[in-house]
C-alpha cells in the first residue's frame, strides 16, 4: 500500500497532482502539505497539514508517523521570483531538495519525485529540438539550482539507492491555479485576461518561442514516470519533456479564433532575457522510448479547454 506525501500541494502543480493521486491511491493515502492554505478541493478530499520542507526534523517525524513511501517535492522559487532574491532562492530550492533526498535515504519514503525544468539549459545550448544530453550552462539562479538538483538526485540514486525520478517541465498551463513567479506565466495569465478584459499586455516579445505543456498532460507524465518499472529508466537525472512550442503571438491568434476582438500588446521586462536563454523546443524522445511519455494537447485544443473552464470558474 503506497502512502504519499505531497510537498507544495497549494501551488500550480500540487493543487492538481494531489487530486489526481487521491483518485488513484485513495484520499486517505495522499497527505497534502504546504506552508500556505490549499484550495477547498484539497481540504475537503483528504488530509492536509501545514508543513515546512525546510524543517528537516518535522519532515522526518511526519514521514515516519504516517508511514510515507513516496514523496512529491514540488516546493520551489520559480525563475522570475528567484532573480529578485538570488541567495534566498538558492537556499530554499537546494535545502528543500536536500531535505527530501535525506528523507528518502533515512526513512521508508524511498521513492522521490522532484521537478526539474527547461531552465537547466542556457544560452549556449542548441535552441531548437534541444536534446536530452547537451551543453548546459544555465545563467539564472533557478536554472543553476535545477541543474545542481539533477546532479544531486542522480548521486543519491547511485550512492544510496534513493529511487529519484524527475522531469524537466516546460511552461505548465492550467486553469485551476494560477502560476506564481515564472517566466512562462504569461501563457496562463493571457487566458484569464482574455476572458476578464479582452486584452493583455505580455511581458515577453511576440516572437519568443518556448516549450509549453497543458497541465493534464504534465500530471499524466508525472504519474506515468513514477509508476514506470525501474528497469525502464535509463537515466536518473531528469527527463526532457517537450509538449508543444509556441510564441505569445501564436496564443493570441488561437484565442482570437474564439474571442475575435481580443487584443494583445507587448512590454518585455527582465523575464525576456530569461526566456531568450531557454530552448524554443525540446526533443523528448528518450522519455517516449524509455517509459512511454505521450501527450494529447496542442495549442488549439488547449485554448478551447482553457477558455471554457476559465469562463465557468469566473461565472
Ligand atoms: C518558470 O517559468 O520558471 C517555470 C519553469 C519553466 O520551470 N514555469
Amino acid at each position: 500500500m503506497e502512502r504519499i506525501l505531497v510537498i507544495g500541494c497549494s501551488g500550480q502543480i500540487g493543487s492538481e497532482l494531489t487530486l489526481a493521486l487521491r483518485k488513484i491511491y485513495g484520499n486517505e493515502n495522499v497527505f497534502a502539505t504546504d506552508i500556505k492554505q490549499p484550495p477547498a478541493s484539497i481540504l475537503e478530499s483528504g488530509p492536509f497539514t501545514i508543513l515546512d520542507v525546510l524543517d528537516y526534523n518535522n519532515l522526518m517525524h511526519f514521514a515516519i508517523r504516517y508511514k510515507i513511501t513516496q514523496v512529491y517535492n514540488l516546493a520551489a522559487v520559480l525563475s522570475g521570483n528567484a532573480e529578485k532574491i538570488p541567495q534566498q532562492a538558492w537556499e530554499i530550492n537546494m535545502k528543500a531538495l536536500m531535505n527530501t533526498l535525506e528523507l528518502s535515504r533515512d526513512t521508508d519514503a524511498n521513492k522521490l519525485f522532484w521537478p526539474s525544468s527547461i531552465a537547466v539549459f542556457g544560452p549556449t545550448t542548441p535552441r531548437y529540438n534541444t536534446p536530452q544530453l547537451t551543453v548546459m550552462e544555465p545563467n539564472t539562479v533557478y536554472g543553476i539550482s535545477k541543474q545542481a538538483g539533477e546532479r544531486w538526485g542522480e548521486y543519491y540514486h547511485k550512492r544510496y539507492g534513493v529511487d529519484f525520478r524527475s522531469l524537466r517541465y516546460p511552461g505548465l498551463i492550467s486553469y485551476q491555479t494560477e502560476a506564481g513567479g515564472g517566466t512562462t506565466d504569461y501563457a496562463v495569465e493571457i487566458y484569464f485576461e482574455a476572458i476578464k478584459n479582452k486584452k493583455y499586455t505580455c511581458f515577453l516579445s511576440e516572437d519568443t518561442a518556448l516549450p509549453m505543456m497543458f497541465m493534464d498532460d504534465a500530471i499524466k507524465a508525472t504519474i506515468d514516470l513514477m509508476e514506470a518499472d525501474e528497469s525502464k529508466l535509463s537515466l536518473r537525472s531528469s527527463y526532457n519533456v517537450g509538449g508543444m512550442s509556441f510564441t505569445p503571438k501564436d496564443v493570441a491568434a488561437s484565442i482570437q479564433k474564439h474571442i475575435p476582438d481580443f487584443q494583445i500588446d507587448y512590454e518585455p521586462d527582465f523575464r525576456q532575457a530569461i526566456a531568450d536563454s531557454w530552448p524554443a523546443s525540446i526533443d523528448d524522445s528518450v522519455a517516449r522510448s524509455d517509459w512511454g511519455l505521450s501527450d494529447k494537447f496542442n495549442l488549439d485544443s488547449m485554448t478551447e479547454v482553457m477558455l471554457t473552464e476559465i469562463r465557468k470558474k469566473l461565472a
